[in-house]
């Protein structure tokens, strides 16, 4: 007998409830793992708490090199133009790339199989949407972008968002 297996898709709305966040602070800095993958971030979602920091480690689980950057919508359309040129280079070290200065984000380039530990601050006025990306060559466009989740301390999305005026 054949059996048939459906996987369900996976959507925002299909992520369960962030568990319990105790913020970091910059003498005990919170443990973010990052997975990165052929051609994915997991979790496709990360839960940070506005002005707390994070030990963010970065783990390259797929074949291919990858990097994560943090950063709203311009900081990632600015690596994305500025990566464009080293798009599919020949075997051997990255091309150096750079984009103008306040559009840098936060950065991470790791091989196949290595870990990198960054520490972070998340910032605690945040006028737009963090995401992540990697623009490496063309996973972007393959889809390698993911998206942070700002949530109050114990992991509880804030009901109001209060702005500076
Ligand atoms: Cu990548």
């Amino acid at each position: 007998m054949l059996g048939i297996v459906v996987v369900a898709g996976c959507d925002a709305s299909s992520v369960p409830a962030t568990p319990a966040i105790t913020p970091g602070t910059s003498a005990a800095p919170r443990q973010v793992n990052v997975i990165l993958k052929d051609y994915l971030f997991l979790p496709g979602i990360v839960d940070l708490v506005p002005g707390e920091t994070i030990t963010l480690n970065v783990v390259n689980g797929g074949l291919d090199v990858h990097e994560l950057v943090l950063g709203p919508l311009a900081v990632q359309e600015a690596w994305e133009a500025a990566e464009a040129p080293a798009a599919n280079p020949p075997p051997g070290a990255t091309p150096v790339v750079s984009v103008p200065p306040g559009l840098e984000g936060l950065r991470v380039v790791v091989s196949s199989g290595a870990t990198r530990t960054v520490t972070y601050t998340v910032p605690s006025d945040i006028a737009e949407p963090l995401l992540l990306g990697c623009h490496i060559s063309d996973h972007w466009e393959r889809g390698m972008a993911g998206a942070i989740r700002l949530v109050g301390p114990g992991g509880v999305p804030p009901s109001t968002r209060t702005q500076s005026p």
